[in-house]
Protein backbone atom coordinates (compact mmCIF):
# COMPACT_ATOMS: atom_id res chain seq x y z
CA UNK A 1 0.00 0.00 0.00
CA UNK A 2 1.36 3.63 -1.01
CA UNK A 3 2.05 5.67 2.06
CA UNK A 4 0.29 9.38 1.78
CA UNK A 5 2.74 11.82 1.01
CA UNK A 6 3.48 13.79 3.95
CA UNK A 7 3.65 18.21 3.16
CA UNK A 8 7.84 18.72 3.75
CA UNK A 9 9.15 20.47 6.90
CA UNK A 10 10.10 23.77 6.53
CA UNK A 11 13.26 25.63 7.72
CA UNK A 12 13.77 28.99 7.67
CA UNK A 13 17.04 29.95 6.51
CA UNK A 14 18.46 32.92 8.35
CA UNK A 15 21.76 33.76 6.06
CA UNK A 16 23.71 35.84 3.85
CA UNK A 17 23.16 35.16 0.31
CA UNK A 18 26.82 35.26 -1.69
CA UNK A 19 26.50 34.57 -5.16
CA UNK A 20 29.62 32.42 -5.56
CA UNK A 21 31.76 31.05 -3.22
CA UNK A 22 29.70 28.13 -2.25
CA UNK A 23 29.12 29.34 1.40
CA UNK A 24 25.52 30.39 3.08
CA UNK A 25 22.62 30.11 1.21
CA UNK A 26 23.85 28.95 -1.91
CA UNK A 27 24.73 25.72 -0.50
CA UNK A 28 21.77 25.37 2.48
CA UNK A 29 19.16 25.70 0.11
CA UNK A 30 19.99 22.74 -2.27
CA UNK A 31 21.41 20.67 1.14
CA UNK A 32 18.05 20.80 2.45
CA UNK A 33 15.85 20.55 -0.60
CA UNK A 34 17.57 17.37 -1.16
CA UNK A 35 16.90 16.22 1.91
CA UNK A 36 13.41 16.43 1.57
CA UNK A 37 12.12 19.56 3.70
CA UNK A 38 11.14 23.07 2.05
CA UNK A 39 13.49 25.90 3.08
CA UNK A 40 12.54 29.28 3.11
CA UNK A 41 15.44 31.84 2.93
CA UNK A 42 15.29 34.89 4.18
CA UNK A 43 18.62 36.16 2.86
CA UNK A 44 20.02 39.05 5.55
CA UNK A 45 22.05 40.56 2.88
CA UNK A 46 23.44 39.90 -0.58
CA UNK A 47 26.66 39.88 -1.45
CA UNK A 48 29.11 39.28 -4.88
CA UNK A 49 31.40 36.68 -3.19
CA UNK A 50 32.02 35.26 0.78
CA UNK A 51 34.58 37.90 2.97
CA UNK A 52 37.35 34.94 3.00
CA UNK A 53 40.01 36.50 0.33
CA UNK A 54 38.26 37.28 -2.86
CA UNK A 55 38.43 40.97 -2.53
CA UNK A 56 35.52 43.38 -1.70
CA UNK A 57 32.52 41.64 -2.45
CA UNK A 58 29.59 43.66 -4.12
CA UNK A 59 27.33 44.24 -0.99
CA UNK A 60 23.45 45.18 -0.45
CA UNK A 61 21.87 45.01 2.78
CA UNK A 62 18.37 43.29 2.75
CA UNK A 63 17.17 43.79 6.46
CA UNK A 64 14.36 46.11 5.81
CA UNK A 65 13.23 43.57 3.12
CA UNK A 66 13.61 40.47 5.53
CA UNK A 67 11.65 42.10 8.64
CA UNK A 68 8.65 42.51 6.25
CA UNK A 69 8.93 38.99 4.76
CA UNK A 70 8.78 37.69 8.26
CA UNK A 71 5.38 39.65 9.05
CA UNK A 72 4.41 38.51 5.83
CA UNK A 73 4.55 34.87 6.61
CA UNK A 74 3.24 35.54 10.05
CA UNK A 75 0.44 36.80 7.99
CA UNK A 76 0.17 33.90 5.76
CA UNK A 77 0.13 31.68 8.94
CA UNK A 78 3.12 30.04 8.40
CA UNK A 79 4.96 27.43 11.02
CA UNK A 80 8.27 26.96 10.75
CA UNK A 81 9.51 23.24 12.23
CA UNK A 82 13.05 24.99 12.28
CA UNK A 83 14.56 28.39 12.45
CA UNK A 84 18.16 28.19 11.32
CA UNK A 85 20.03 31.60 11.42
CA UNK A 86 23.90 31.85 10.19
CA UNK A 87 25.90 34.72 9.18
CA UNK A 88 24.79 38.09 10.07
CA UNK A 89 25.87 41.66 8.12
CA UNK A 90 26.12 43.48 11.39
CA UNK A 91 24.63 43.42 15.29
CA UNK A 92 21.64 45.17 14.35
CA UNK A 93 20.40 42.04 11.88
CA UNK A 94 20.18 40.07 14.80
CA UNK A 95 17.39 41.86 15.07
CA UNK A 96 15.89 39.67 12.24
CA UNK A 97 16.92 36.33 14.31
CA UNK A 98 14.92 37.70 17.94
CA UNK A 99 12.30 38.40 15.63
CA UNK A 100 11.37 35.16 14.19
CA UNK A 101 11.88 33.53 17.13
CA UNK A 102 9.27 35.52 18.95
CA UNK A 103 7.20 34.48 16.15
CA UNK A 104 7.81 31.02 16.01
CA UNK A 105 8.62 29.40 19.71
CA UNK A 106 7.40 26.13 18.86
CA UNK A 107 10.52 25.92 16.27
CA UNK A 108 13.44 23.86 16.90
CA UNK A 109 16.23 27.03 16.86
CA UNK A 110 19.03 26.04 15.77
CA UNK A 111 22.00 29.19 16.03
CA UNK A 112 25.45 28.65 13.63
CA UNK A 113 27.80 31.47 15.38
CA UNK A 114 29.15 33.01 11.89
CA UNK A 115 31.87 34.94 13.85
CA UNK A 116 35.51 33.74 12.43
CA UNK A 117 37.64 30.71 11.56
CA UNK A 118 41.64 29.94 12.16
CA UNK A 119 41.75 31.64 15.32
CA UNK A 120 40.74 35.03 13.75
CA UNK A 121 37.21 37.08 13.60
CA UNK A 122 35.94 37.52 10.29
CA UNK A 123 36.15 41.10 8.86
CA UNK A 124 33.66 43.29 10.20
CA UNK A 125 33.19 41.36 13.70
CA UNK A 126 32.95 44.13 16.17
CA UNK A 127 32.51 43.49 20.14
CA UNK A 128 28.97 44.24 20.00
CA UNK A 129 28.43 41.75 17.49
CA UNK A 130 29.67 38.80 19.29
CA UNK A 131 27.13 39.89 22.01
CA UNK A 132 24.65 39.84 19.94
CA UNK A 133 25.11 36.39 18.65
CA UNK A 134 26.15 35.47 22.36
CA UNK A 135 22.26 36.34 22.98
CA UNK A 136 21.25 34.47 20.16
CA UNK A 137 22.79 31.60 21.77
CA UNK A 138 20.83 32.14 24.67
CA UNK A 139 18.13 31.05 23.05
CA UNK A 140 18.32 28.71 20.88
CA UNK A 141 18.08 24.46 21.51
CA UNK A 142 21.12 24.06 19.47
CA UNK A 143 24.38 25.52 18.57
CA UNK A 144 27.52 25.30 16.01
CA UNK A 145 30.56 27.22 16.65
CA UNK A 146 33.85 26.05 15.82
CA UNK A 147 36.56 26.50 17.93
CA UNK A 148 37.38 30.07 16.97
CA UNK A 149 33.79 31.29 17.26
CA UNK A 150 34.04 28.73 20.67
CA UNK A 151 36.78 31.48 21.70
CA UNK A 152 35.10 34.25 20.93
CA UNK A 153 31.55 33.52 22.64
CA UNK A 154 33.39 31.72 26.16
CA UNK A 155 35.48 35.07 25.67
CA UNK A 156 38.98 33.26 26.34
CA UNK A 157 41.53 31.81 23.85
CA UNK A 158 40.60 28.22 22.68
CA UNK A 159 43.35 26.45 20.25
CA UNK A 160 41.92 24.51 17.62
CA UNK A 161 44.40 21.74 18.70
CA UNK A 162 42.38 19.06 20.79
CA UNK A 163 45.18 16.55 22.88
CA UNK A 164 42.16 13.84 23.26
CA UNK A 165 38.57 13.22 23.57
CA UNK A 166 38.30 14.41 27.30
CA UNK A 167 39.47 18.10 26.16
CA UNK A 168 37.27 18.13 23.21
CA UNK A 169 34.05 16.88 25.52
CA UNK A 170 35.21 20.05 27.98
CA UNK A 171 35.17 22.82 25.33
CA UNK A 172 31.60 21.31 24.21
CA UNK A 173 30.63 21.28 28.18
CA UNK A 174 31.48 25.23 28.32
CA UNK A 175 29.42 26.12 25.78
CA UNK A 176 26.22 24.53 27.46
CA UNK A 177 26.67 27.34 29.84
CA UNK A 178 25.19 29.49 27.13
CA UNK A 179 22.83 26.94 25.28
CA UNK A 180 21.39 23.04 26.28
CA UNK A 181 23.04 21.69 23.37
CA UNK A 182 26.24 22.27 21.56
CA UNK A 183 28.54 20.88 18.77
CA UNK A 184 31.91 22.12 18.40
CA UNK A 185 33.38 21.77 15.06
CA UNK A 186 36.82 21.76 13.36
CA UNK A 187 38.94 20.41 16.51
CA UNK A 188 42.13 19.28 14.84
CA UNK A 189 43.06 15.86 16.65
CA UNK A 190 46.39 14.22 15.63
CA UNK A 191 45.73 13.72 11.88
CA UNK A 192 41.80 13.33 12.30
CA UNK A 193 39.37 16.69 12.12
CA UNK A 194 36.61 16.31 14.93
CA UNK A 195 34.00 17.54 16.33
CA UNK A 196 32.47 17.36 19.64
CA UNK A 197 28.78 17.53 21.05
CA UNK A 198 27.59 17.83 24.81
CA UNK A 199 24.01 18.75 26.44
CA UNK A 200 20.87 15.87 26.46
CA UNK A 201 23.86 14.24 23.96
CA UNK A 202 27.13 14.15 24.51
CA UNK A 203 29.76 12.49 21.67
CA UNK A 204 33.34 12.93 19.96
CA UNK A 205 33.40 12.23 16.40
CA UNK A 206 36.52 12.31 14.12
CA UNK A 207 37.57 12.16 10.27
CA UNK A 208 40.63 11.37 8.56
CA UNK A 209 41.98 15.28 7.98
CA UNK A 210 42.76 16.11 4.69
CA UNK A 211 44.81 18.67 5.26
CA UNK A 212 42.89 21.72 3.29
CA UNK A 213 40.62 24.40 4.29
CA UNK A 214 37.65 25.96 2.44
CA UNK A 215 34.94 28.46 2.87
CA UNK A 216 31.20 26.97 3.41
CA UNK A 217 32.14 24.15 4.96
CA UNK A 218 30.49 25.03 8.15
CA UNK A 219 27.34 26.07 6.34
CA UNK A 220 27.30 22.65 4.89
CA UNK A 221 28.41 20.95 7.34
CA UNK A 222 25.47 23.30 9.60
CA UNK A 223 22.66 22.67 6.67
CA UNK A 224 23.19 18.62 6.86
CA UNK A 225 22.92 18.94 10.78
CA UNK A 226 20.01 20.88 10.55
CA UNK A 227 18.24 18.91 7.85
CA UNK A 228 19.24 14.89 9.50
CA UNK A 229 17.63 16.81 12.55
CA UNK A 230 14.23 17.44 11.52
CA UNK A 231 14.43 14.52 9.70
CA UNK A 232 13.70 12.92 12.99
CA UNK A 233 17.94 11.58 13.37
CA UNK A 234 19.63 11.37 16.65
CA UNK A 235 21.98 14.51 17.16
CA UNK A 236 25.20 12.10 17.09
CA UNK A 237 24.06 10.62 13.93
CA UNK A 238 23.45 13.90 12.31
CA UNK A 239 26.65 15.45 12.93
CA UNK A 240 28.08 12.47 11.58
CA UNK A 241 26.30 12.31 8.41
CA UNK A 242 27.36 16.10 8.08
CA UNK A 243 31.20 15.59 8.95
CA UNK A 244 31.12 12.42 6.45
CA UNK A 245 29.79 14.92 3.73
CA UNK A 246 32.00 17.21 4.18
CA UNK A 247 35.09 15.16 4.15
CA UNK A 248 34.21 13.43 1.56
CA UNK A 249 33.08 16.91 -0.74
CA UNK A 250 36.96 17.52 0.31
CA UNK A 251 38.38 14.56 -0.68
CA UNK A 252 36.24 15.21 -4.22
CA UNK A 253 37.62 18.56 -4.70
CA UNK A 254 40.80 18.66 -7.08
CA UNK A 255 43.71 19.81 -4.88
CA UNK A 256 44.81 22.00 -8.03
CA UNK A 257 41.73 23.91 -7.02
CA UNK A 258 41.81 27.38 -5.46
CA UNK A 259 40.58 27.08 -2.08
CA UNK A 260 38.56 30.78 -1.88
CA UNK A 261 35.77 29.12 -4.75
CA UNK A 262 34.49 26.18 -2.07
CA UNK A 263 34.06 22.23 -2.31
CA UNK A 264 32.54 20.65 -5.40
CA UNK A 265 29.63 19.55 -3.52
CA UNK A 266 27.69 19.65 -6.26
CA UNK A 267 27.96 16.26 -7.61
CA UNK A 268 27.68 14.33 -4.57
CA UNK A 269 24.16 15.52 -3.27
CA UNK A 270 22.43 13.07 -4.74
CA UNK A 271 23.86 11.03 -1.46
CA UNK A 272 21.60 13.05 1.02
CA UNK A 273 17.93 12.04 -1.26
CA UNK A 274 16.42 9.98 1.98
CA UNK A 275 15.58 6.25 0.86
CA UNK A 276 12.61 6.23 -0.41
CA UNK A 277 10.07 4.85 1.89
CA UNK A 278 7.01 2.19 1.30
O1 LIG B 1 30.87 30.32 5.59
C1 LIG B 1 30.81 31.38 6.44
C2 LIG B 1 30.54 32.67 5.72
C3 LIG B 1 29.25 32.99 5.35
N1 LIG B 1 28.97 34.12 4.72
C4 LIG B 1 29.93 35.00 4.40
C5 LIG B 1 31.24 34.75 4.74
C6 LIG B 1 31.56 33.57 5.42
C7 LIG B 1 32.94 33.27 5.75
O2 LIG B 1 33.87 33.92 5.37
O3 LIG B 1 32.18 35.63 4.41
C8 LIG B 1 29.57 36.25 3.67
Amino acid sequence: MLTKPVAPKKVLCIHDLSGMGRCSLAVILPVLSVMGLQPVMLPTLLLSTHTGGLGQPARLDSAAYCREALEHYRALGVEFDCIYSGYLGGAEQAGLVEQAFDFWPDAHKIVDPVLGDDGRPYAGVTPELIERVRGLCRRASLILPNTTEAGLLLGKDVPAECPDDEAALALADALTSLCPQAIVTGLTMGPYIGCAGSGRERFVLRKLHVGRSFPGTGDLYGAIVAGSLIRGNALSAAADAAAEFVALAIQQTPSTEETRFGVWFEPLLPRLVPAPEY
